[in-house]
């Protein structure tokens, strides 16, 4: 919760595809999950070595060209400290290693104790918490792809408490919202995993700041340990 200051549908399913391994995305009813079922079917179990690849798409890391890591000047520097707690050189490879690692301990929380639980009145919820991280690498994710492509404009900030409290968090069951997580990991994995070099490295300017993509991807990474860290700091021994 620093300075600068969404879903798939009921029903939707995550599983190896053509394996029938599913884990039901819990939601409002009995709606069909459209467009999301598709994106979602292709991501694959996040405890394999490769959790986009499946016999149906076997995708490697062909097309992986390491980002290495970003150096300063390609990121806003009050993500300095968060980006240097992100092990490794790559971050598709961080992507992936992080998403095991958080979804292990979110889907260990206990779901039917977690509505409204906040360390303090003025702070966000649980949920507003993992609904923010979402938020925040969907946002970085574009940043990232207009820079790849050349973006010359100057990107534009957005106000986090705004959106935390826009997004009403607490209205959505847990489940939907790890598969919120899942979905856009699975979307940043899939972005990522093609950028070149020149790519990665091409800056422009985010909300007031210079960035490439692989700064901005670094980010998301060391955004999420920040944030994992106080859940396991404060909202963890709430519900032990
Ligand atoms: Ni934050």
């Amino acid at each position: 919760m620093r300075r600068r200051t969404d879903n798939g549908s009921a029903n939707a399913i995550i599983g190896t595809a053509g394996d029938g391994a599913v884990m039901p995305c819990a939601g409002h009813g009995t709606t069909e999950a459209g467009g999301a079922h598709l994106l979602l079917i292709i991501v694959s179990g996040w405890g394999q070595a490769h959790p986009l690849a499946s016999p149906r798409y076997p995708l490697a890391h062909a097309l992986n060209h390491p980002s290495g890591r970003p150096l300063p000047g390609e990121y806003a520097d009050y993500a300095q400290a968060d980006i240097e707690q992100v092990q490794g050189v790559d971050a598709v490879s961080v992507f992936e290693a992080l998403a095991d690692q958080t979804l292990t301990l979110l889907q260990a929380l206990p779901e039917a104790r977690l509505e409204g639980i906040r360390y303090a009145p003025s702070k966000w919820t649980l949920k507003d918490v993992i609904g923010h991280v979402v938020d925040d690498e969907r946002i970085f994710a574009y940043r990232a792809l207009c820079l790849a492509r050349g973006e010359a404009q100057s990107l534009p900030g957005f106000d986090e408490k705004l959106y935390a409290t826009n997004a009403e968090a607490e209205m959505r069951p847990w489940r939907e919202i790890l598969c919120d997580y899942r979905a856009v990991r699975a979307a940043s994995v899939a972005l990522f995993r093609g950028f070149s070099p020149a790519q990665w490295t091409r800056s422009g300017e985010v909300n007031g700041y210079r960035a490439t993509a692989r700064g901005l991807a670094f980010h998301i990474a060391g955004h999420e340990l920040h944030h994992v860290r106080l859940l396991q700091d404060r909202y963890f021994p709430l519900l032990a």
